[in-house]
This record gives structure tokens, sequence and C-alpha cells, in this order.
């Protein structure tokens, strides 16, 4: 991957780059300027088409590759990995595609379309070189073709609906086979009626394993998340897939937190986060706190370690995907989530005026006798994480956002937000740890009053109430 690139190669891909210009003009020229006597342009588009294309088309398969023996599987949080058999050789799925009742967190769901009984977190594995037989079966009022998004394959397994092939009517089951010519994080998704069918949830990834991995590419944590994005009016059974800017509910692999399963690792793991994105119109720049990764490959490709570069932030792009990779170095509960801000809400309206600062005086008082239940919102920001215990929620809705914490205190994020868990040691990567229990002196409390005295600060007020007692929090 990192072979040195020679000066006569760098001359060379220059002139190749001037001929290909006068190529373009000089149509039928090609096989001429590729034997030119000093030209290595012949081996520079050698290079250039072993990472800019998927080769052969007639590429005869290698052997099905084993989980445990051929590849790690990766960890899917709140989601499953579709079982295979293997028949002649051939890799065999099938994909189904149907209602399912779907859980977005204890108090909300919602009647969306899914595959094989799971909504976004349905996860294909497959390893590089082998062949892949996946029956669809069709299970939904409607009809649809699956896209198998960022895959070399032949152009009439590419699922597009009427394009490539004819629809999948209800109740038929089509078969979809070609031979992996990648590896890599990709997806798929319903490609017929698109705006409908993955606003109701039509979404997948599949992710390639590499043949022959190099040793850069082995991890300890192998992630799987699917960012969506929803629009579930209060009260209602099913997504509005009509809505194009107010979705209400994002989310990972189908959850919200404080739903989404935590990612574990142990203290020292290298950890990759395969992020795709397959929202209807929602780019999100996913955080990663107290950690910094490096982007290690896109759907199309792995990027060399010379090219990959550090971030906490990664834009995943709708339509994207991202491999993401860290060391867990630091012990700790860390937040992992969309910076958008109103992508860490749960079921927010949009449709208020901004009260911060309003002085709501007797209002609840005199509102009080019309609406029992009538609570003056928005004065003191949105924070009220509690508002789901104070206040009657209507049916099938969750709190905008929250959850008790380790210190008592709410966790004012919902949405598209998990936790990553760092331990030095953890009985099993399949058991959420708990809280993290920090080590005495690492957690900013309120500062006592010698120490304000220490340091020359005066602030009065902070002498009115004794610093909490924090010692134990599980
Ligand atoms: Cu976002």
């Amino acid at each position: 991957m990192s072979k040195k690139i020679s000066r006569r190669e760098i001359l060379g891909f220059a002139a190749s780059g001037l001929a290909g210009g006068a190529l373009l003009l000089n149509r039928g020229g090609e096989a001429q300027a590729q034997t030119a006597p000093g030209s290595s342009r012949g081996s520079v588009r050698q290079r250039w088409e072993k990472s800019y294309s998927g080769g052969r088309l007639d590429v005869k398969p290698m052997p099905p590759g084993l989980p445990g023996k051929d590849y790690r599987p990766v960890t899917i949080p709140n989601g499953a990995a579709l079982p295979f058999k293997i028949n002649g050789g051939v890799k065999v799925f099938h994909l189904i595609a149907e209602e399912v009742d779907h859980a977005f967190d204890a108090g909300l769901r919602a009647k969306c379309w899914g595959f094989n009984g799971r909504v976004n977190a349905t996860v294909l594995e497959a390893v590089e070189g082998e062949r892949v037989r996946i029956y669809v079966t069709n299970r939904l009022p409607v009809a649809t073709a699956i896209h198998w998004h960022g895959f070399y394959l032949p152009n009439g397994m590419d699922g597009v609906g009427g394009l490539t092939q004819p629809y999948i009517k209800p109740g038929e089951t089509v078969k979809y086979e070609w031979t992996l010519r990648q590896h890599g994080t990709l997806m798929y998704h319903a490609h017929h009626d698109e705006m409908t069918q993955m606003g109701m949830g039509m979404i997948g990834m599949f992710v390639v394993h590499p043949r022959n991995p190099a040793p850069e590419q082995f991890v300890e944590r192998d992630f799987a998340l699917l960012l969506s994005e929803w629009v579930i009016e209060a009260g209602t059974a099913r997504p509005n897939t009509l809505k194009m800017n107010d979705a209400n509910i994002l989310t990972i692999n189908g959850k919200v937190f404080p739903s989404t399963a935590p990612l574990i690792a142990r203290t020292g793991d290298k950890v990759r986060l395969r992020v795709g994105n397959l929202s209807a119109m929602s780019h999100h720049p996913l955080h990663i706190h107290g950690h910094h990764f490096r982007i290690t490959a896109t759907d199309g490709e792995a990027i060399p370690l010379s090219a990959q570069w550090p971030e906490t932030t990664a834009l995943i792009g709708v339509g994207q995907t991202r491999d993401l990779e860290f060391i867990a170095d630091a012990p700790g509960d860390w937040a992992l989530h969309c910076h958008m801000t109103h992508h860490v809400m749960n079921q927010m309206g949009h449709q208020f005026p901004n009260l911060v600062g309003m002085k709501p005086g007797g209002l609840e008082e005199r509102v009080r006798p019309l609406l029992p239940a009538y609570m003056t919102m928005g004065h003191e920001g949105m924070d009220m994480g509690r508002m789901a215990e104070v206040m009657p929620m209507p049916k099938n809705t969750i709190s905008m956002k929250g959850k008790a914490g380790p210190f008592g205190d709410y966790i004012s994020m919902g949405g598209m937000m998990t936790l990553l868990k760092v331990r030095d040691s953890l009985p099993s990567y399949d058991q959420d740890p708990g809280w993290y229990q920090h080590p005495a002196g690492t957690v900013a409390l309120k500062a006592s009053d010698a120490e304000l005295r220490r340091d020359g600060i005066e602030v009065g007020a902070n002498a009115a109430n004794p610093a909490p007692d924090h010692s134990s929090h599980r």
C-alpha cells in the first residue's frame, strides 16, 4: 500500500495525464499512447485500475469465508447479522422485507418497514472474493427493489426498480447473485419509491471483510452503526415520510438515546466504528468525546495510512459510510453523538417561539383551571428531562431528551447519541458495566470554600450551599 513512488513514476504520471487529455480529443488513440516509447502510462494505468475499478466481472469466486476463521464478526448494537447458509460454494442469504412494529424507545413504537423483524439493524456480513446469493422476499403491500449500495456488480443486480430489474411485487421472491470483488463498509436499501420506502425503514448495512487483512486493519472492537431520521408525530402510529425537513426522531440502528446500546471496550482496544448514513435529508457530523479517531475508510475503499486524517467529528453525508478508528485508551463513559444539536432531541417540535428569559409570572396558576396539566415550557431553555415524570404525556411519545445519569441529574441528550464505555477490566463485552466509577478527585464538582479561598476566587454565593457528597453514585 505504501510503496514509494519514484521520481520517474511521478514524471510518467504527469505525462500520462497529458496523454489522457489528448485521448479525450482523439478517441481511439489509446492503444497507440499505451505503447508509445518512454511512456509509463501502462503501469500507471494498472495502478489506477487496481484502486479505481472492480476489475473483471467474470472473476472466479473464492471459497465462502467463515466467521471466527476468516473474519471476526462485527458488533451490531441493537441489531443482528442476517444468518446465512453455504450451498455449492455460494453464501446464501434470505432477506425478508416486511412491516415491523418497531420500538424506538420504551415509550415510542411505530409500524415501520424493515428486514427480518428488525428496523435499520439487520446487517449482511460477507468476505471479499466470495459469491453471494441473496433472496429477497417482499412481504410488504407494495412493490420494491433492493439496491446494493457501493458494490461492484453486474448492472442487472444493482436493484433499481424499473431501471435494472422488474419490481419485486408483493409476495414475490427475487434472487440477486454476484461475486464480491471488494471489501468495506457498504449498505443496502430499497430503491423503488425511495422517499417512502427508505423513510419507512428499508435500509441496512452490508459489511464485506477483507480476504487478507493488512495488519493495520485488525481491531479488537468493530461496530456497525447506521444513522437515520424519522418524522413521527405525537400519538401517530406510522412514520410520516412526506415531511421533508421536520425529522423529530434521530436514530442509530433504529434506536434513540437512552435506548441505544452502549459501545463497550477495554482500555487499549483498537476500535472501529463503521458508520453509514441513509437518512432522508440530513448529514450527520458524528462527534466522539475523550478520543480522536482517524478516518480509515469510506464506502469506496480503505484510505492508505499516509492519507488518513485525525478528527473528533466526522461528517457522514447522506449515502456515505466512514470507518472511524481509535484506541480506546481513556476509561470512562464517553458521549458519541451527532453534533447537530437538534439531532440529540427526541420528538422535538419546532413551531415554538423562543421563551428563554421570559418571566412566566402567574401564568400557570391562571391557565391551570382551564388546562389542569398546563406547564409553561421553554423559559428556562429546554432542559426538561424530568418532564416525562411531572407531566402527563400524549400517547405513544417519548421525553424530548433525558435519562437520569450517575449523579442523579438528567443527561440532557436524546436522539442520535450513544455511550462509549471504556473499562480497564470487563467480564464480557456483552454486559453493560454500569456507570463509570471515577477515581477520587477526577470529577468536576462544586468548589469548596477552602479551594476558593486558596485561589483567591471571590464568589460569595457558593458558600450558601455546601458542596454535595458525590463520593458514591452508582
Ligand atoms: Cu445529525
